[in-house]
């Protein structure tokens, strides 16, 4: 297991979903969280000059989205997401991203830009279909359920209702999401324990 360290300010903003992911996974991580005094004499020594930055080992890795989704996938495969495809040492989860990969190798993807919108534009039209009956197939406990998405979620409407308590007042199945989110194992006293910040 390579070692975890995530450098951001001290805030939630940017860095929050990669903190959330690593804590509801278990995972050992340093949060290393940089003042505001502190970053114009560390500035340059980070590769795009900016916070986030995951290091896994001796690997850097920017871009918030990019460090948070390298992070749900890691940790959605010990739980037995299936497929994986194995080539060459190399292995490729995400039934889509397998898919599109073998169309292009085998040439059924499409000629031309266009054709391979036209082609997507079907196949996305299905996968949103097949997501919608595996939801209602295989769903029995919600809350077991956690993605990177009901983080998301819960993260931008933590800052809303920072400022505003009330929003979500008319907004039931929100307001429940947000409270499966904030029960879940590890994340539960994470969400209790974390620092305060406005964003
Ligand atoms: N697209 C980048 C944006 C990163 C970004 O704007 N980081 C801000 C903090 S949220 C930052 O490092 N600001 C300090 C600076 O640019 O010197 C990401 O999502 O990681």
């Amino acid at each position: 297991m390579p070692t975890y360290k995530l450098h951001y300010f001290d805030l939630r903003a940017r860095g929050e979903l990669a903190r959330m992911v690593l804590n509801t996974a278990g995972q050992d991580f340093e949060d290393i969280r940089i003042s505001f005094e502190e970053w114009p004499k560390v500035k340059s020594s980070f590769p795009t000059g900016q916070l986030p930055l995951l290091e896994i080992d001796d690997l850097k890795l920017s871009q918030s989205m990019a460090i948070a989704r390298y992070l749900a996938r890691e940790y959605a495969m010990p739980t037995g997401q299936m497929p994986v495809l194995e080539f060459d040492g190399q292995k490729l989860s995400q039934s889509m991203a397998i898919a599109r990969y073998l169309a292009r190798k085998f040439g059924f993807a499409g000629k031309t830009n266009l054709e391979q919108a036209l082609v997507d534009q079907v196949v996305d039209t299905v996968g949103d279909l097949f997501t919608e009956f595996v939801k209602c197939r295989f769903e029995k406990d919600e809350a077991k359920k956690l993605t990177l998405a009901d983080m998301a979620v819960y993260e931008v409407l933590e800052t809303l209702q920072k400022k505003e308590a009330k929003c979500l007042d008319k907004f039931p199945k929100l307001v429940a999401n947000r409270k499966s989110v904030a029960q879940q194992p590890r994340l539960d006293n994470y969400l209790k324990t974390r620092p305060e910040s406005d964003i």
